[in-house]
């Protein structure tokens, strides 16, 4: 990977502020502002791939689909029977899913938060890479400190104002980036960098993670934010398309920004949401109210606008109903929200979370009763699987 020097110099003194009017000397050994700040090849092609299937169809990604699943209701698991082309999505639609979710949390150690084995991750990756899908990285990442893990509640010594520059444990936290660098930085193929979305610090307004708003102000957060990509950008990581990724917890765009670390920082916006489509669900007659499911439109609303005014990609980061226990939650529930208006069709991807194990799962698996709802959602003409989206730019090129 490239290492920027401008950059680097910037990293590491510049955090709340930006870094315009370095005294850094423009001569001939350091590039210049303007090159240090363009996106590399890798990036560029990342960005130009989202922008193309803006407004075109919804690429739909799971996380860890290629880990583990549910197969047709008894688990399986891609380490222990040594498969490498197995998802439950394409189980049950015949393609896997176009956006692939991975997590960088435990990066100290050989296995990540799940289990799953960063060199199995990296291999996923390429493949996903190779075939045509994007690849996004969250990052629940423990404690620096207490080294447990991404719910610790934090004290005083624990908290996030420790981490960033003036903090006093500055330095056990770059341990943790010097990790993630070295993974972000392995990620070359036959050659060339693989670009991802990296989207650390997810879901920072509720509170139940270590970075989450109860335990630091928004300038502090913000300076989490912002040292974390300089600092990873100082190490050479040049194939980074970087995500700011909120709860629910917004109802305009004030308070959506809250938290946001910068325009020069980020290059999507994006939303979590499990719970406003639970919360328009009618039990007694397994119907979703509408002006109830408008408020989770009305949020996308607020995040693609904004994209749209800043040059940005607007995403909905992570959704899902737990067990898929809500009738038809992906036709009637996901479906009308993303497909809602003009506007939220422009977001760029929607994606669920694993399917772990039998209390723990977002897809539904052969023999599922929402199986055949999961399969009409898949095969709408605007929500793209990894095939779909194939296509797509076979038919676009
Ligand atoms: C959560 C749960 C946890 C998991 C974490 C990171 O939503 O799935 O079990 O450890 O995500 O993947």
């Amino acid at each position: 990977m490239r290492k920027i020097v401008f950059a680097m110099a910037c990293g590491l003194t510049a955090v709340v502020t930006s870094c315009g009017g370095s005294s850094t000397p423009n001569n001939q050994s350091q590039p210049t502002q303007q090159e240090a700040t363009s996106p590399t090849a890798a990036v560029q092609e990342l960005k130009d791939a989202l922008t193309a299937v803006q407004g075109k169809g919804i690429l739909f990604g799971q996380h860890d689909a290629l880990s583990y699943g549910m197969g047709d209701g008894s688990e399986w698991n891609a380490v222990k029977h040594n498969t490498n082309d197995s998802s439950d999505i394409k189980l049950v639609t015949g393609s896997h899913p176009a956006i692939f979710s991975w997590d960088l949390g435990h990066i100290d150690d050989a296995f990540n938060l799940d289990t799953v084995p960063f060199d199995s991750i990296r291999s996923f990756i390429f493949k996903a890479y190779r075939e045509g899908g994007i690849n996004t990285i969250s990052w629940h990442e423990r404690n620096p400190v207490t080294n447990d893990n991404a719910w610790t509640k934090p004290n005083e010594e624990t908290c996030v104002k420790n981490f960033i520059p003036g903090g006093s444990k500055v330095e056990m936290f770059n341990q943790k980036l010097d990790k993630v660098a070295d993974f972000l930085n392995s990620l070359v193929l036959d050659g060339k960098d693989v670009p991802v979305i990296f989207r650390p610090w997810h879901e920072m307004d509720g509170s139940w993670f270590w970075w989450g708003n109860d335990h630091c102000t928004h300038d502090e957060y913000k300076a989490l934010y912002r040292y974390t990509i300089e600092y990873l950008r100082s190490k050479g990581v040049d194939n980074i398309v970087v995500a700011y990724s909120p709860d629910r917890n917004f109802k305009t765009e004030e308070e959506y920004l809250q938290w946001y670390p910068g325009d020069d920082i980020v290059d999507i916006v994006g939303m979590d949401n499990y719970w406003d489509i639970p919360e328009a669900y009618d039990e007694k007659n397994k119907t979703y109210d509408k002006e109830k499911l408008d408020v989770m439109v009305k949020k996308l609303e607020i995040v693609v606008n904004y994209a749209k005014k800043h040059g940005k990609l607007p995403a909905l980061t992570e959704c899902g109903n737990e067990t898929v226990n809500l009738d038809k939650w992906y036709t009637e529930g996901l479906l009308p929200v993303i497909t809602a208006n003009e506007t939220t069709r422009q977001i760029i991807y929607a994606q669920v979370w694993r399917n772990r194990h039998s209390k723990h799962y977002y897809v539904p698996f052969k023999g599922h009763p929402q199986e055949s709802d999961f399969v009409k959602f898949a095969n709408d003409s605007r929500i793209f699987l990894l095939n779909d989206y194939n296509e797509f730019k076979k038919q676009t090129k």
